[in-house]
């Protein structure tokens, strides 16, 4: 590891309050060269690394950055990017938990199947999300895996019975059809471009999201930050969440 922090940003008390304005405004924030491109580097042998181990396929890991010294660990346990969603996110939702860490998953589709895992909308259970891109394929426009995103669709709830409920409503096989749809008739709205190097941000409990699909065989790998429970650590929610770790776990491990 290199003593030179690989994250290039100001103090978190200094951008944060921008940041948040213009998450509320715009829905999605760019900040451009934050990361260091050695550590798209190393991050990118830990993928290839694994896939040579493993094999091609679809999987998530769960909270990579608890493998210590790994490139996750260093990004994650950062204090400017722990500061800045924190900060964001104390912002957004003054009545939401932090935990000490911030909850983190590596995700990579690879192997023949580009479209395992493409548009499955969804909000995320946190208050702020965080995307790090490590590699985005260079394939043909709208089938390269493109973030789409529908910013600040609701607000945070208070109830947690309402935000199960809307979750229902829209992460099911029928809804994601018809979001893909309603995407795809206005994609310079909705389709954001993912750039290795640089850090995206958005609302993730609010903004409704997905990826567009990848041509078969292309790499595609994403560190997610998740940071702010709106819900406080409900017992409800706990439990909907370690039944997903399982899925996410199986989905790792299958042959
Ligand atoms: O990989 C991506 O672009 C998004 C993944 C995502 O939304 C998530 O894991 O919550
Ligand atoms: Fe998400």
């Amino acid at each position: 590891m290199t003593s030179e922090s690989a994250i290039r940003l100001p103090s978190p008390a200094e951008i944060a309050p921008d940041v948040a304005r213009q998450l509320d405004r715009d829905g999605f924030v760019c900040l451009q060269d934050a990361v260091a491109p050695e550590w798209v580097e190393r991050a990118r042998a830990y993928v290839r690394r694994h896939l040579a181990a493993n094999g091609d396929k679809f999987f998530s890991i769960i909270r990579p950055a608890d493998e210590a010294g790994s490139p996750f660990d260093e990004l994650v346990h950062d204090p400017k990017i722990v500061g800045l969603l924190e900060g964001v996110g104390r912002i957004a939702c003054p009545q939401a938990t932090f935990d000490d860490e911030v909850y983190n998953v590596l995700r990579v589709i690879a192997g023949p199947k580009g479209t395992d895992g493409s548009c499955e909308f969804h909000y995320d259970a946190t208050v702020v999300t965080m995307l790090v891109p490590i590699f985005m394929p260079e394939g043909e426009p709208h089938n390269s895996g493109e973030l789409l995103t529908f910013p600040n669709k609701r607000p945070y709830r208070g109830s947690v019975l309402t935000n199960l409920a809307e979750k229902a409503l829209v992460q099911n096989k029928w809804a994601w059809d018809r979001t893909e749809q309603e995407a795809r008739a206005n994609l310079s709205q909705h389709m954001q471009l993912l750039h290795p190097g640089n850090l995206y941000l958005f609302w993730g409990y609010r903004t409704l999201h997905g990826n567009l699909p990848c041509a078969p065989n292309s790499l595609r790998t994403t560190l997610l930050l998740h940071h702010g429970d709106p819900h406080g650590g409900n017992a409800l929610l706990k439990a909907v969440r370690s039944g997903r770790k399982v899925v996410e776990n199986w989905r790792r491990t299958r042959a």
